[in-house]
């Protein structure tokens, strides 16, 4: 058995006026609980120091750029990598990166037990619009404030185990695990802030998004063997509801442990890497079932053509 035990760190919400020291006072909280339940690693949600600004439409860069951090750790966020390192503990978080040449990105890290940055991941599928759009009951403005990632789908080496990481719109589509997949990836740890009702069409609410998270997750975790990690940040923001629903999803797809709350809840379960190895050499062992030669459209075309 290699086990990794994994605290699934569910944040409730964060408001507009909310400073980061405020939030990393929550992180902290979350750590030493997860701590004191032998956790090994802690995932936080996306954007987890502040709260989904994208959902403010905003002119101004310099306003924009309030909301990133342009080094990590940063002041605000040393305290986390500190107690991680005394706690010897791993974690993964999301936050809006500001790179020294202008770059934006929505970025996830993950660190080794000694508070080292091991992995970077830049959201690849960003959802959304880039300009305000007065047909949907909020704006999710992502494609505005945020450049698709230049990274791919990297895995790492850590505590014994292959880690890949994605953020939140990535879990819905297959390709993010399967090239992950295609690495070995063993665990996927990502974060979400998924508003709870479609603002495109309000009939679309908290149990069918709850449904899709729990599908797209699952279905990943299956299909790839491997472990998935799915960490909300939930509750109500500025009056702007995002689902809960925090998953640790196993290797056959099935959910070993679920949020119940809005709020801030830790999730700890013992993710046995070994059980990926039964899928990985079965059913999904990929180098005796794969047929690449008729998957050339993954690559070679993204938008849907019908026959004539
Ligand atoms: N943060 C994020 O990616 N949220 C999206 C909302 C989709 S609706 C524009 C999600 O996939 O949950």
């Amino acid at each position: 058995m290699r086990v990794i035990n994994v605290a699934a760190a569910q944040m409730g919400p964060i408001q507009r006026a909310d400073g980061r020291e405020v939030v990393v006072k929550r992180m902290l909280a979350l750590m030493d609980e997860a701590k004191a339940k032998g956790a090994d690693l802690i995932v936080y949600p996306e954007l987890a120091l502040t709260t989904f600004f994208p959902r403010w439409y905003m002119e101004d860069q310099a306003e924009v750029d309030s909301w990133f951090e342009r080094e990590m750790p940063d002041a605000a966020v040393r305290p986390l990598f500190d107690r991680a390192r005394q706690h010897q503990m791993a974690m993964s978080f999301g936050y809006a990166e500001l790179t020294p040449d202008g770059h934006h990105y929505n970025t996830a890290i993950l660190t080794d037990r000694n508070s080292n940055i091991v992995g970077k991941y830049r959201k690849v599928h960003l959802p959304g619009h880039e300009e305000y759009d007065p047909t949907r009951s909020h704006q999710h403005l992502e494609k505005r404030y945020f450049e698709p990632g230049d990274l791919g789908f990297p895995v790492w080496r850590n505590l014994g185990g292959i880690v890949g990481m994605a953020v939140c719109n990535d879990r819905r589509w297959p390709e993010t695990y399967r090239v992950m997949g295609l690495q070995g990836v063993e665990m996927v740890v990502l974060g979400y802030n998924t508003p709870s009702v479609n603002s495109q069409k309000n009939v679309e609410g908290p149990e069918q998004r709850l449904f899709h998270n729990r599908l797209s997750v699952q279905s990943g975790a299956y299909q790839n063997s491997c472990w998935v990690i799915a960490v909300a940040k939930a509750g109500v923001e500025d009056g702007h509801p995002l689902i809960g629903g925090s998953l640790i999803v196993n290797p056959d797809g099935e959910i070993v442990a679920e949020a119940k709350t809005e709020g801030d809840e830790l999730l700890v379960a013992p993710c046995d890497l070994d059980a990926t190895r039964f899928g990985k050499e079965t059913i999904f062992d990929f180098a005796r079932h794969r047929r690449i030669e008729h998957y050339g459209l993954i690559t070679s075309r993204t938008g849907a053509i019908p026959p004539e």
